[in-house]
């Protein structure tokens, strides 16, 4: 009886926090669409709230007229027999035939104009290709001949036209600040666009359920000021000569990632090295990245060692394989080598 209650009370309490935490957290969410932060997120958002208004506008009236004749109408009490009974109204039958055409059209306009412009990015958009792979995306700037992944760096205020496709099932690109959901689907390219107006970190998320680790799929979109993201382009363009200055570790890494020993570059590519697999994400620029596999580690020390040692501890499904057999020195070896490249 004691037991019985009190776990009642703890149930209740947990209850209670989980309905303030979740409260809490709706004034906050990193990916909210209700936030928008760019033209074409505005235009959805604004769309949404015009037929959100609309809709709760229709409801108050429909509820409102149901409840008035539900009480003026109802039975008296010595009522009997069946109520005056009344057959057509040629009137009113035009005006709620009519009225709802007029909202339907005044919705069809905004609809039709917003999924044409949000469709067809700005002429002279910068082009990235993204594409989705089982739990990752990869970024490529064909025009700037740079290849990255799971984090986009974009000039803030340009447009930035998207191609958007998968090497395997399909998933959905979404940045609920930023843009809509545009599927990503295999053999196929879907165009859309986003724009940051403010330099920011966005978050990004794959919004089609695509296999064991779905939920551990996402991106982050780093809005940087024009003159900032030039630099990183010229930057980021010079790394494809390969990496310079090793320290002896990070050399003894390199020799570990390129070797059959370490065996990362069978998956792997480093812009400039003899890695050039294409099984994982591109690592030129790893260290430059403030988050891992996806968006759901830190980048620091202690999380790279324990995902190269073991990616399915964080990745359920990965295709990348423990690499447990590593000493703790070669292990180490590699990561100095992983944080080297940046
Ligand atoms: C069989 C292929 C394969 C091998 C071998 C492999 N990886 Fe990976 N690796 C992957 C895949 C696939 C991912 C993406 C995992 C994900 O996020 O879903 C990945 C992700 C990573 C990441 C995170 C990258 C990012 O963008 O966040 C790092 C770092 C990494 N691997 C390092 C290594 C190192 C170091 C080795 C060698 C010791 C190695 N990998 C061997 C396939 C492989
Ligand atoms: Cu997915």
């Amino acid at each position: 009886m004691g037991m019985w209650t009190r776990q009642r009370g703890a149930r209740r309490g947990l209850a209670l926090l989980l309905a303030g935490g979740l409260l809490a957290g709706c004034s906050t969410l990193p990916q909210t669409p209700l936030d928008p932060k760019g033209p074409v997120a505005q235009t959805q958002t604004g769309l949404l709230l015009y037929t959100l208004y609309i809709a709760v506008g229709i409801g108050i009236f429909v509820t409102a007229a149901l409840l008035y004749v539900v009480f003026r109408f109802r039975a008296r009490p010595g009522q009997t027999g069946v109520p005056l009974q009344i057959r057509g109204n040629h009137l009113l039958e035009i005006v709620w035939t009519v009225i709802p055409i007029l909202i339907l059209v005044s919705v069809a306009f905004p609809t039709v104009e917003a999924a044409f412009s949000t469709a067809t990015p700005p002429e002279g958009a910068l082009t990235v290709r993204a594409v989705g792979y089982r739990w990752w995306f990869a970024f490529e700037y064909p025009e700037l001949g740079i290849v990255t992944a799971n984090e986009l760096r974009i000039p803030a205020g340009q447009p930035v036209r998207l191609e958007l496709t998968s090497n395997d099932v399909i998933h959905s690109f979404w940045v609920p600040k930023l843009a809509g959901k545009t599927d990503m689907v295999p053999g196929r390219v879907n165009i859309a666009w986003i724009q940051a107006d403010e330099p920011d970190v966005y978050l990004g998320q794959c919004a089609e359920f695509c296999g064991d680790s779905h939920a551990n799929m996402r991106f982050l979109v780093k809005a940087l000021p024009q003159a900032e993201f030039d630099e990183w382009v010229r930057q980021r363009q010079a790394m494809a000569e390969g990496p310079r200055d090793l320290s002896p570790a990070a050399a003894r890494g390199r020799e570990l990632f390129e070797s059959t020993a370490g065996n990362c570059f069978a998956c792997h590519a480093v812009d400039g090295t003899k890695a050039q697999g294409a099984v994982g994400p591109n690592l030129t620029d790893v260290g430059q990245r403030s988050t891992l596999a996806a968006g759901i580690l830190e980048n620091d020390y202690e999380n790279l060692k324990a995902w190269v040692k073991d990616p399915a501890a964080f990745k359920p499904g990965t295709t990348m394989p423990s690499h447990a057999r590593l000493s703790e020195q070669d292990l180490d070896a590699i990561v100095q080598y992983l944080q080297s490249l940046k």
